[in-house]
């Protein structure tokens, strides 16, 4: 045995990821139990990521967290305490130690990017390492992740992963696994059309509860269409079949924000430019005769459009004449998804 360092630091990079079967409702609001298994894409961590800092150290006297620059209060933010809890309770190192979080976003944070997502998995990977925490089950350290936002459990892996809805009332088994890592699919590309980096009116959390209380299409949609849902999408996914993964990924964005409408009152995350965007998709798939481009939308108005790299220019191209860029903005960006987790 070593003698206990006096201070000990760790630096993650987590990417974030882009849902093409959405988690949209919790079973329990405090574990982050969904009422639908979810999947999605893990972006390449050099465009949309979350660099995070956690030091522990004897000389400090509470636990603090600096995101973007701005101290949060961290004793009023329930998620981070149980973060902090969960991972305090599967190790003994530090003991009565203090930590300190500094976290940075390169990307719009709450404008629908998916920014809780990467920040809590870099949150849960960094704290788990530090604390030296072993995994007791494979994905045991997303269910850290997921408890401080749901879909935070999916950034833990890298290509296409999903999130087992899992049955367990303690939800140690709504956890992530990795369906296939990036290498299996490099080809698949994603353009994200920014069309506004505003915070957004409604939370995730706060617009995925409303809707639970009230739509019914919600309810059918965890019942009876995504099971199926899933199966056929991990199928499409591990045989490259970009038709069927894309249009697998518009239905079921268009289903969301359906459900959205049918929440009472109803909740508007697309926007004018959102559905001109989506028309465009349709258009151009027509032109082309096949299903080249795809597209799904977050709980906000920007657009994640799928495509493969053999018609990645034309896609482009095509998205900067309907949509051309405001002069000295960068309007829109190619990302891979990861290669791997860092
Ligand atoms: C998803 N979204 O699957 C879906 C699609 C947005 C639309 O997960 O309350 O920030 O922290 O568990 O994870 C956004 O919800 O919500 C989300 P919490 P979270 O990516």
């Amino acid at each position: 045995h070593t003698p206990r360092a006096l201070m000990a630091q760790l630096t993650v990079a987590s990417p974030t990821n882009i849902a093409v079967i959405k988690y949209w409702g919790k079973r329990d609001t405090a574990l982050n139990l969904p009422i639908n298994s979810s999947v999605s894409l893990t972006i390449n961590q050099a465009d949309l990521r979350t660099v995070t800092t956690v030091t522990v150290s004897k000389d400090f006297e509470k636990d603090r967290l600096w995101l973007n620059g701005e101290e949060e209060d961290v004793s009023a933010s329930k998620r981070v305490q149980k973060v902090f809890a969960m991972v305090r309770g599967r190790s003994r190192q530090w003991e009565g130690m203090k930590v300190h979080v500094v976290s940075v976003n390169n990307f719009p944070t709450a404008a629908g990017l998916a920014s809780s997502a990467a920040g809590y998995a870099a949150l849960a990977f960094a704290l788990g390492k530090l604390y030296a925490v072993e995994e007791s089950y494979p994905g045991e350290l997303s269910t850290i992740a997921r408890v401080g936002s749901g879909s935070a459990c999916r950034s833990l892996a890298g290509g296409f992963v999903a999130w087992d809805m899992g049955s367990r009332e303690d939800g140690a088994d709504s956890c992530a696994r990795q369906v296939a890592p990036a290498e299996h699919w490099p080809e698949l590309q994603v353009l994200i059309l920014v069309v506004s980096d505003k915070k957004k009116a409604v939370s995730s959390t706060a617009g995925m509860q409303t809707a639970v209380e009230t739509s019914p299409l919600l309810a059918h949609r965890a019942a009876h269409v995504v099971p199926a849902r899933m199966l056929a999408m991990e199928a499409a996914y591990l045989k490259k079949d970009f038709a069927a993964f894309a249009q697998l990924a518009m239905q079921d964005s268009n289903q969301f924000h359906a459900t959205c409408l049918d929440t009472f009152p109803p909740i508007f995350y697309l926007n004018d430019v959102s559905r001109a965007v989506i028309q465009f998709v349709h258009a151009f798939n027509s032109a082309c005769g096949e299903t080249r481009m795809g597209y799904t939308f977050d709980a906000g108005p920007n657009a994640v459009l799928l495509v493969q790299q053999q018609h990645a220019v034309q896609a482009l191209a095509a998205v900067l004449t309907h949509f051309p860029a405001e002069p000295g903005s960068e309007a829109s960006y190619v990302n891979r998804p990861a290669m791997q987790q860092e």
